[in-house]
């Protein structure tokens, strides 16, 4: 599904010094624990499990103090959770004088699959490099090895590609370095229902491993800074760990470099400097709009609302222009919006969804501090809603279509009733129709399955929503999961937007919303 990430000719910057200072200020301090692996594993093929392999405990990493280890050999370490960080062991000579370099090869994986199978098989769209392992050649023993980069992962597996005949190796310390800028978690309320309580803890995790010096979108990959996601770990960021600071830094990241016109990049890169990905997406940059009045209803930081309300107005004016005669956005075959990773959804009517829904949020910021705007927003509000009303809606079918093809999503109807448009009635009618007349384009991430939720909410169905939670989020802590998965399809467990499932995220920022929905009232 090769949908995404074009090329831009001609992409200039325009970045505001005072901005990117100030994030600069606010960037956080990361707090580490090291811990020390849980066990030795071994890992069996079994459809049963989830991502087909089996993790079974053979011994304790103990074991590994009097065991001479082989060109050949591997080990497999299981950390017994979910990681960010860094990992660091002693390796010494067993047997003879060291007379040749030892070769030693760390792979690393959040889940079994990837420290299964052969990263030589991988055939995914999205470049191998991402596949999490490393080579490290030692000439001289003995060796404390630290490694430098910074991995993700549950399981480690070291293989000894190659000592000598006349020499084995031992390893010994071998500990992981945990970090993240998440501080201590203040007092939350728990849940009765013990799957809800596994589904939170999961939840915070998720977040917690994506808290590093930004909201990385996951820890193991892209690594970055996107706005889809930001917005919703800002979110359950003010349920958890409650660090604005953070959120606010990265509001100040993403409008300290935007594309020259002003449009807010769908996501950062930090190194080697602050720098705005080429990629614009219309649902990401209004985001910015929606994510700064979140901001503003939780920290009352006026200020920082004063400071970026041109860029968040900006927003608005950039999709106004791709407004059509009819007042609805125009679709094109490019990747101009996201939403979610389905190959055939079409985006116009999720897109229209979101662009009301971040009119909404306009409104309220600008009630604070641009008061001469509210009754421009409430008009522009209202036209967009009787468009949509007017030109997608299909009264006959009960449902709005979007494109050219006039087709029936289930993100359009989600994001229609995010919009508030038509009244609580139609709203609910539209929610129930979802589950009795389930349109075939269906939500593919707990991206998309969050939006669903956060319908029914909105729609005051709180049982069903806890229901949805425990059903789809649910299943993946049946299936073993530590953090949330980028994507999940029950039906589909390896599932991958990219192509295979080794380079589909295990530890996925949009994936940990349970822990705001379930406080929701
Ligand atoms: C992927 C990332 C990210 C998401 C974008 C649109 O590359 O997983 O989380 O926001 O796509």
């Amino acid at each position: 599904m090769a949908q995404g990430f074009q090329q831009l000719k001609d992409h200039r910057l325009k970045r505001n010094s005072r901005f990117l200072q100030l994030a600069e200020s606010l960037t956080p301090e990361l707090q580490q624990t090291t811990i020390r692996p849980r066990t030795i594993v071994r890992l069996h093929k079994d459809d049963r499990h989830p991502h087909g392999w089996f993790a079974e405990d053979i011994a304790t990493p103990d074991s590994l103090d009097t065991q001479r280890l082989n060109t050949g050999d591997e080990v497999i370490l299981d950390l017994g959770t979910h990681c960010v960080g860094y990992l660091h062991l002693s390796c010494e000579v067993m047997g003879s004088p060291q007379d040749a370099p030892v070769h030693l090869q760390f792979i690393f994986g959040e889940i079994t699959a990837e420290v299964a199978e052969d990263f030589a098989d991988y055939s995914g769209w999205l470049s191998s490099s991402w596949l999490q392992q490393e080579h490290r050649y030692i000439d001289v023993l003995p060796e404390n090895i630290q490694l430098a980069r910074r991995y993700c992962c549950r399981y480690v597996k070291i293989r000894v590609v190659a000592t000598s005949q006349k020499f084995g190796i031992r390893l010994s310390d071998i500990a992981f370095t945990c970090v993240s800028s998440a501080q201590t978690l203040p007092a939350l309320t728990r849940f009765s229902d013990p799957l809800l309580q596994k589904i939170d803890d999961i939840s915070v995790l998720t977040l917690k491993n994506c808290m590093q010096s930004v909201f990385e979108d996951g820890p193991k990959r892209d690594r970055r800074l996107w706005l889809g996601d930001l917005r919703l770990q800002a979110l359950v960021n003010y349920q958890t760990f409650q660090q604005d600071s953070l959120v606010r830094r990265c509001l100040y990241l993403f409008a300290g470099v935007t594309r020259e016109d002003g449009m807010v990049a769908a996501n950062l890169f930090m190194q080697p400097e602050v720098i705005a990905d080429d990629t614009y997406l219309l649902d990401y940059s209004l985001f910015f709009v929606a994510t700064l009045a979140d901001y503003f209803a939780h920290s009352g930081d006026r200020e920082t609302v004063e400071d970026l309300w041109p860029t968040a107005w900006r927003q608005i004016e950039l999709a106004l222009e791709r407004l059509d005669a009819d007042d609805l956005l125009q679709d094109s075959e490019q990747w101009w919006a996201f939403i979610d990773w389905h190959e055939q959804l079409n985006k116009q009517a999720p897109a229209q969804g979101v662009f009301i829904y971040c009119l909404q949020k306009a409104l309220i910021l600008a009630k604070a501090v641009a008061p001469a705007s509210v009754a421009v927003i409430a008009q522009l509000q209202r036209r967009l809603k009787d468009a949509s009303m007017q030109h997608l809606w299909q009264p006959e079918m009960g449902f709005f279509a979007s494109g050219k093809d006039k087709q029936i999503s289930w993100a359009s109807q989600v994001w229609m009733i995010l919009a508030g448009v038509g009244d609580e009635s139609f709203q609910l009618a539209l929610l129930n129709r979802l589950s009795s007349d389930a349109p075939a384009i269906a939500l593919q991430t707990p991206y998309m399955m969050h939006h669903y939720v956060e319908a029914l909410i909105r729609c005051r169905q709180h049982a069903g929503a806890e229901q949805v939670i425990k059903a789809y989020w649910g299943e993946m802590v049946n299936r073993g999961a530590d953090t949330f998965w980028e994507v999940f399809n029950a039906e589909d467990p390896t599932l991958s937007p990219y192509g295979s499932h080794l380079i589909n995220s295990y530890c996925h920022a949009w994936s940990c919303t349970p822990a705001w929905l379930l406080r929701q009232k």
